[in-house]
């Protein structure tokens, strides 16, 4: 697949799956029940009748009268006749049961071919045959349910009850058997084709129910399927690790173990979310790493939460001793801090790991404490690192995600984020998950509270993805699962999971107490020996090393610790590659300087042929075709430019100047409003075709991706692409603004905040469709005071353009200023048709965005009595009441950006209509919610003491909007008089009474109000 071919509306490869997942290749095909003889299915006189009082009772009755009047409608009396023909005409194919019914009678009586003769019973032949088919159906069972048995707890404290089905006697066998040999059906050499049974047991029992419960009988391609059934079985028979290797698990441990004894030592009871009881995790990633760079793999991106991390920190990718150390102490360098900084169990690194076939560049990204929020961060970050690279099959990049059983099994986002992996927007080519799994969340292990499923990672079973669960006491099992699993994820290109099962050496954190709530786990955790001892002893015993070879292994680990040496052994520190990007460029932040986003007439003409073409032979439907009309003559000059058309020639400007644009969102394609068609359907094929990636030869990549329907993941992915990608315009866009707040972790952990708390630049822009129309609670408000709430030392932009040529300079100067930002954007629902937003192509020909638009009528400024600041559609409102109502004396300001607020452009409107004695703020929204509150402040400030910013709006509410039509345009009026006309505080109160029923009246807020004294602080 070419990328960037007009058959798909993203360029990202096809994903590598067969099946019912198959894509291309047209709509998904259900499995077609066969019925006879085309019956419709479920159709039935039966059906018709249901509501009806005749259903009962008479119904075989009214079936057959039924048939009669299918197979002759002038046989039935006129009475049901008539009735039958109301209820409409016989669906398509509809016929008589009673044929039917013969016909299948008549089947079953005709007798079938005769089968081959089976052995007569009793004979020594039809012995072995049936003992032969129970074995082979024994051996299914084990390689599908052995996991059930294998010894994966290291602590031994989980209740396997042996399922029956694994017991000879289920299958009629018996110890008797035993000495028989029977065929194995085994297609590997390591495997012989015949056993006997009682060697064929103790194999099953040695591969499947040793250290590691293999899970893969979910998965339907039998191709993997098998694939996976070999390889287990090799690995675990045939399996060896060479002296090296082991005395590189014995290091990893080592230093696993060693890094955290030396901070329980050193700090006492300070927080390091210890890995002790899941040490295994070192070796398993140290040894992932290697095999990825043996793979092909050039890049790693880990997300993980809190256990473990600063062994990851320390002892995989290298970070110094001695600044851990310090901050351990608390003796941070100050000067260079900028923002809020995070904890050190939070924050991320990268460096570049040695392998034998090339250097990894191996990152842990950056994480919040909201557990699983980051997975689909990181995911978005691989995409972007994957398309950098041209890794279309994700064979570059690999995502590697760390889970805590607890979390996986409860958050939501694991679900939402598994369920991106094959969408073809979002695909990375398969995750590597790791399960920490400690059997405890926090301080809850009883299986009764912590999840209704049997395995933490059962939720990974909605993938199909193999599932390996491994007892982290046998390090060398650990290591071979984390090798067989990147060859599955390699090979097949899809997810794969390991659930390391361990324990948790010490409480949540080092100052619990866990014995408190977890007493008997806690008993036999005490006597339990540590996984480098266990693993020290065996090498021992097998006389791989000496004692004193495990002794000095641990004593010069802590030399190097005491020495603040860094103590990787693969990490070369950071690098770089050409694939590494500067972010230094986008740090210079100015907010005053203007962004010049205009373009020429001549190069907007041009694009705007580009944005209109469509390949011929390729059909519209007749109201697109009529939109992309629309657009031409909207370029032609020839009928005033709407939103759609200037939204678009923002991307195929930028696009022209090297930017690519990914725009995901659910419906983004053709637009929640049927305003946006950037991915065009043909009607004849449903081929696609998407006139954004057709603007130039060899242009940057375009992708308007229908997303999954989640918020919290999509948005996630987003946040982690732009993080990692500053030449991409990359929108995530809501269906309605308010299903954002499924996002809200993203928004306040990430977005909002990420710069400060990490230094990451970010320049994804959210676009919230908001606005009052009347459509009810919601679907209203997108909670613009959410965002502005978290508006603070210049975190984000938040706007609210109002015309089609403020989207298009809005959306120029997000990639072209030079800094990344959030942009979260108050986007249009009426206004995309509204008569009153419209712009000319000249609007786009000069200029930058406008942060304040001034009055556009033409009063007099010192005429103007009252001055009414407002954002958003409400202009469009008050304008037309106040031209009605010929009113010449109040003028209407828009305020387009909410923040940074525009306080220069504000206070020169102050100073033109100096007049003004009345300044009004204005908004739909109810007074604690919108911008009001927000920004208050800021509009009083340069008024001083002796005139009070008044409020023109809807009363406090504790919906966002009302769900009735007639009182939302009793308030739209209300609101809009009260900004224009009234006078005192008592008029106002008047304007917003809320239409109650009979109850008592709710007390009316004014709707112009004096604003309690503003807390006068500099705008931050
Ligand atoms: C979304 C979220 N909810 C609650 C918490 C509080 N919390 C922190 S760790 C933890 C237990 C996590 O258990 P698990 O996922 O098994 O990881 P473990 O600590 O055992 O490694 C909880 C409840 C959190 N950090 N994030
Ligand atoms: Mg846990």
């Amino acid at each position: 697949m070419r990328f960037g071919s007009w058959k798909r509306p993203c360029s990202h490869p096809e994903p590598p799956t067969k099946g019912w997942n198959a894509r291309p290749g047209g709509p998904v095909r259900f499995l077609q029940l066969r019925i006879p003889l085309n019956y419709p299915l479920g159709f039935s006189v039966f059906r018709m009748l249901e509501p009806t009082p005749l259903y009962g009772g008479n119904a075989d009755f009214l079936e057959s009268l039924y048939e009669q009047y299918l197979r002759d409608p002038a046989s039935v009396d006129q009475r049901w006749r008539g009735y039958f023909e109301r209820i409409g005409p016989p669906v398509t194919g509809e016929r008589p049961h009673g044929p039917i019914q013969s016909e299948i009678v008549e089947r079953a009586r005709t007798p079938r071919a005769p089968l081959p003769a089976a052995p007569a019973s009793g004979s020594a032949e039809a012995n072995n045959a049936a003992k032969q088919a129970a074995v082979s159906r024994l051996i299914q069972i084990w390689t599908n349910r052995g996991h059930l048995v294998a010894k994966v707890d290291p602590l031994g404290l989980t209740e396997r009850p042996r399922p029956r089905v694994l017991d000879l006697d289920y299958f009629g066998l018996s110890e008797r058997d035993l000495d028989t040999e029977f065929f194995t059906g085994s297609r590997s050499g390591v495997v012989p084709k015949r056993m006997k049974l009682r060697d064929i047991l103790a194999q099953l029992e040695f591969i499947y129910a040793g250290p590691i419960g293999a899970e893969f009988a979910h998965v339907s391609e039998s191709e993997e399927r098998l694939w996976l059934q070999d390889q287990f079985q090799t690995g675990r028979l045939a399996g060896r690790f060479t002296p090296e290797e082991r005395r590189n698990i014995l290091w990893q441990l080592t230093a696993a173990e060693g890094l955290e004894r030396y901070l329980h030592t050193k700090y006492v009871g300070q927080k390091r979310f210890s890995l002790e009881g899941g040490e295994a995790f070192i070796p398993l990633l140290d040894d992932l790493i290697q095999s990825s760079g043996a793979a092909g793999i050039e890049e790693a991106v880990i997300g993980m939460a809190h256990r473990g991390r600063l062994n990851v920190l320390v002892n995989l990718l290298g970070k110094s001793p001695s600044a851990l150390f310090s901050e351990f102490e608390g003796s941070y360098d100050l000067s260079h801090l900028k923002g809020s900084g995070d904890v050190k169990y939070h924050k991320g690194f990268s460096a570049d790991l040695r392998t034998p076939s090339g250097n990894v560049h191996t990152v842990l990204a950056f994480n919040p404490s909201h557990l699983e929020v980051v997975n689909p961060v990181v995911e978005g970050s691989v995409r972007a690192r994957q398309e950098r690279r041209g890794d279309e099959k994700g064979q570059r990049v690999l995502p590697i995600l760390v889970h805590g059983d607890a979390a996986f099994a409860g958050q939501g986002v694991v679900m939402e984020t598994l369920q991106l992996s094959q969408a073809r927007g979002y695909y990375t080519g398969g995750t590597v998950h790791l399960v920490i799994n400690n059997q405890v969340g926090f301080t809850t292990s009883d299986p009764r509270d912590t999840r209704s499923t049997i395995y933490s990672s059962d939720v990974a079973k909605m993938l199909e993805a193999p599932i390996f669960h491994v007892n982290t006491d046998d390090p060398e099992a650990v290591v071979f699962v984390a090798r067989l699993a990147l060859l599955y994820r390699m090979k097949f290109r899809k997810d794969v999971v390991i659930d390391l099962v361990c324990y948790r050496r010490h409480g949540h954190n080092e100052a619990d107490e866990p014995a408190a709530t977890q007493p008997v786990m806690y008993r036999v955790i005490r006597q339990h020996p540590t996984a480098r001892k266990l693993y020290a002893d065996k090498l021992i015993a097998d006389g791989a090393i000496t004692e004193s070879d495990a002794a000095s292994m641990m004593e010069q680990y802590r030399a190097g610790l005491d020495e603040g040496r860094p103590q990787a052994r693969a990490s070369l520190g950071m690098i770089g590659n050409k694939y590494t990007v500067d972010w230094t460029p986008y740090a210079q932040i100015d907010w005053t300087e203007r962004v010049q986003s205009g373009l020429e007439l001549r190069r907007l003409r041009s694009l705007g042929e580009r944005i209109t073409l469509v390949p011929d032979g390729f059909s519209l439907h007749p109201r697109v075709a009529q939109l992309m009309l629309n657009r031409k003559k909207m370029i032609a000059g020839e009928a005033p430019l709407d939103w759609g058309c200037a939204e678009t020639l923002a991307y195929a400007a930028l696009i022209e100047d090297g930017f690519s644009v990914r725009i995901s969102g659910q419906d983004s394609g053709r637009g929640t409003f049927f305003h946006r068609h950037a991915v065009l359907h043909d009607q004849n094929s449903d081929n696609t075709y998407i006139p954004l990636q057709h603007i130039a030869d060899h242009q940057p990549r375009v992708q308007v991706v229908d997303s999954v329907l989640s918020e919290e993941a999509v948005m996630g992915f987003e946040y982690g692409y732009s993080t990692t990608e500053p030449n991409a315009l990359v929108v995530w866009e809501a269906q309605y603004g308010d299903f954002a707040n499924g996002a809200q972790v993203i928004i306040d952990q990430f977005i909002s905040s990420g710069e400060a708390k990490w230094e990451r630049f970010c320049g994804l822009a959210l676009f919230l469709p908001h606005g009052y129309e009347g459509a009810g609670p919601e679907h209203s408000s997108a909670r613009l005071e959410r965002f502005l709430q978290l508006c603070a030392e210049s975190n984000m932009q938040v706007c609210v353009p109002s015309t089609p040529a403020q989207m298009f300079h809005m959306l120029r100067r997000q990639m072209l200023q030079p800094f990344r930002k959030p942009l979260v954007v108050m986007t249009p629902k009426s206004l995309l048709r509204h008569e009153m937003s419209v712009s000319s192509l000249e609007d786009l020909t000069r200029g930058s965005f406008a942060r304040v638009i001034d009055e556009t009528d033409d009063l007099a400024p010192t005429q103007v009595r009252r001055l009414v600041f407002c954002s958003g559609k409400v202009y469009f409102d008050l304008l037309k009441a106040r031209r009605k109502d010929a009113i010449r004396d109040v003028a209407l300001v828009r305020i387009e950006q909410l923040y940074p607020f525009p306080s220069e452009e504000y206070e020169a409107i102050l100073g033109r209509y100096s007049g003004a004695r009345e300044i009004v703020w204005c908004q739909e929204e109810p007074q604690n919610q919108g911008a009001w509150y927000q920004i208050r402040h800021r509009l009083q400030e340069p008024l001083g003491a002796r005139r009070q910013v008044l409020y023109a709006g809807r009363a406090p509410a504790a919906a966002p909007a009302t769900g009735i039509a007639k009182i939302h345009d009793a308030e739209q009026h209300a609101l809009i008089n009260a900004a224009l006309k009234s006078t005192t505080t008592e008029d106002s109160a008047r304007e917003t009474t809320r239409l109650t029923g009979g109850g008592p009246a709710a007390a009316p807020a004014p709707a112009v109000a004096a604003a309690p004294a503003p807390a006068l602080r500099k705008s931050s």
